[in-house]
This record gives C-alpha cells, structure tokens and sequence, in this order.
C-alpha cells in the first residue's frame, strides 16, 4: 500500500512486482521521463527570464507556431529516452514522423514505444498559465529486434501500458497510470525529488465544473449545444460552474479532484475535433478510467477507437463518469 511522502522512486520500486510484464524496463522508462520533466520544468519556470519563449519561427505538423519550450521540451524527452536506451520507437506532436530508436541495432531488445505530447497548451507559456507535457506507453507489436513500423503506433488506446502526464502549474506534478489506479507525485524543487502527494487520485462520479472553449458555441453539434445549455439551467445541483483554462492537462487535472467534464467537440475549424486520439485523448482516456471517470467522442470509448494515423483527430468528452454520460445521452438523443 503507498503511503504520503514516498519518493517516486520507491514507490516504482515498490510497485514494480504489480506490474505483469515486470522486467524492470518500464520502471527505467518511468524514471527516465522523471528526469525529463525536471529538466523541462526547470526552463519552464524560467521561461518569463530568458529569451526561450515566444515563437521558433517554424510550424509543426499541425500548422501550429512552434513554441521555443516546444522544441525545447520535445527534444529533451526524446535525447532522455533515446540515451537510456529505453524505448525502439517514439512518436510526437512536434515530429512529423515517429522516430525508431537504434533499429538497426538487432540486438536493440526494446519492447516499448512511448508518444507524447511534449508541451501542451503551449500558447499559454507566455502568459504564465500551466502547461503540461502527455505521454502514452505501448508494448511493441513488431518483432523485436526489427525496426519499428507505423503498426507498432497505431494501436487502440485499451493496448496502453502506461499513461502519465507533467503538469508545470503552481507545483510541478507528475501523475501517472500504470494500469493500477492513478498516483501523483509533487516535485519538490530544492531536492529535485518527486514525492506522492495524492495516492489513489479518482473522479467523483458528478462534479459542478464543466470546461468547454465557449466561443465554438455556434459551430458545435446540436447536441453539444444541448448538453452546454443544459448545465447552464437553474435546477436541481445546477448550473454548474465554467471553468476553461486552455490546457487540457490543466482543465483534466482540477477536474479529476474536484470533479467535472472536459469537452473538445467538433468544430467547423477542427471537423474531427481538435485534440490528438494517440499522444492526447488515449492517455488522458485511460487515466480518467483507471481514476473512475469516462472518456469517449459522444458515441464511443475512446480507448476503442481504432487509430488510422498518427496525428489523428478526435473529439473528446472526459471526466467524472455521470458528467460524461449525460453528455452522451445528448450526443445520442439527435
Ligand atoms: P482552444 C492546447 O493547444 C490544446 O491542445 C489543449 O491543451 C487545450 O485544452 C485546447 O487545445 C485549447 O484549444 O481552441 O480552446 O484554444
């Protein structure tokens, strides 16, 4: 049983026996992105000091401005993972293409591939709001010792073996998933040392809060548009409370403790939804359920949506488990 004040590092150790494919590889790969999020959060908090925000004059694969931290953060967790000889593949938001990792090494006997999204809801860095980094781990489906394929990355989010994401806020946590409920770990930043500071963390099953970038209203479906009206009526626990900081991880992670529902709908902008199946709604998807909450795209579990490509879009309703129905059940109703 975890008790408060544990170090990451024991509790992985502790836990390392649970872990059915326990072969000390994942635990190295946890501990590996441990190290990354100190090295990001410690430009991150530094970024209003040195030339480091602000755009790197290049666009992703999205088409979206490049952030510094951006470039900073991606680069940071794929040297961390590749020069730990972790991991054989590693897909991103900020690469166009997923990376294999020492393939033509036969003897590379690594069996995990991690995606991520390295900063996300970077545009709020220059405004000093939180942002946060996502990652979502895999088993291999190609044969090891073979380079990776796209095969190896384009598995359904229930393949998951882990699951975490860093939010860099007023504390810096790590929270992840290794199919075993959900454990946070605050950083405390004079020793360098992640501690659990919320064992156990869950969704309540309702929450008063919902969080939905509302200047979409008129291009959202009809039944999205119910459901939003619907949280606004006088009756019964209602209207709730709007809350929409622009950071998924943000938004999902105040959600997870205080309960409420995250909604990124389809929009004539974004007509699959704006947020990435793979390194963004899957690994929040399968925190949220191993946290007791629900995440789909108003019709299925996202954990069952069969991935088609890498930067593939979907939209996303995530949160406390009767929050999300309802949601459903609007979605549905048309
Ligand atoms: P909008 C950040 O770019 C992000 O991917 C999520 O972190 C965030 O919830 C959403 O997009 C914000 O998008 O269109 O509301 O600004």
């Amino acid at each position: 049983m975890s008790q408060k004040n544990q170090t990451l590092g024991e509790f992985i150790i502790e836990n390392q026996s649970s872990f059915k494919y326990t072969s000390g590889e994942l635990s190295r790969l946890i501990n590996s992105i441990r190290l990354a999020a100190k090295v990001v959060n410690h430009e991150v908090n530094k970024a209003g000091l040195v030339d480091i925000i602000g755009n790197y004059g290049e666009t992703n694969v999205q088409g979206e401005d490049q952030q510094k931290l951006d470039v900073y953060a991606n680069d940071k967790f794929i040297q961390t993972l590749t020069n730990r000889n972790i991991v054989c593949g590693i897909a991103s938001e900020e690469e166009d293409d997923f990376i294999s990792i020492n393939s033509q090494d036969e003897n590379n006997q690594n069996k995990y591939i991690v995606l991520i999204d390295p900063l996300d809801g970077s545009t709020n860095i220059d405004v000093n709001v939180s942002v946060g980094t996502i990652f979502s781990v895999y088993r291999r489906v190609t044969p090891v010792g073979t380079p990776v394929t796209i095969k190896d990355f384009l598995q359904k989010g229930s393949q998951q073996v882990a699951a975490g994401y860093i939010i860099y806020g007023t504390s810096t946590m790590l929270v992840y998933t290794t199919g075993h409920g959900v454990n946070g770990f605050t950083l405390n930043p004079a020793m360098g040392t992640f501690y659990l500071s919320h064992p156990d963390m869950t969704f309540p099953d309702e929450g008063k809060i919902y969080s939905v970038n509302e200047g979409n209203y008129v291009h959202f479906p009809q039944g999205i548009k119910n459901y939003i009206k619907y949280c606004q009526m006088e009756e019964g626990d209602r209207p709730y409370t709007s809350r929409y900081i622009g950071s998924l991880v943000s938004d999902f992670h105040r959600n997870m403790i205080k309960g409420g529902i995250y909604l990124y709908p389809t929009t004539s902008k974004d007509p699959n939804g704006k947020l990435r199946l793979l390194y963004e709604c899957n690994p929040m998807a399968f925190l949220a359920e191993q946290a007791n909450g629900k995440a789909s795209d108003g019709f299925r579990r996202i954990m069952e949506v069969e991935p088609t490509e890498l930067h593939q879009r979907v939209p996303f309703i995530c949160g406390s488990k009767n929050m999300v129905e309802k949601a459903e059940e609007f979605m549905q109703s048309l």
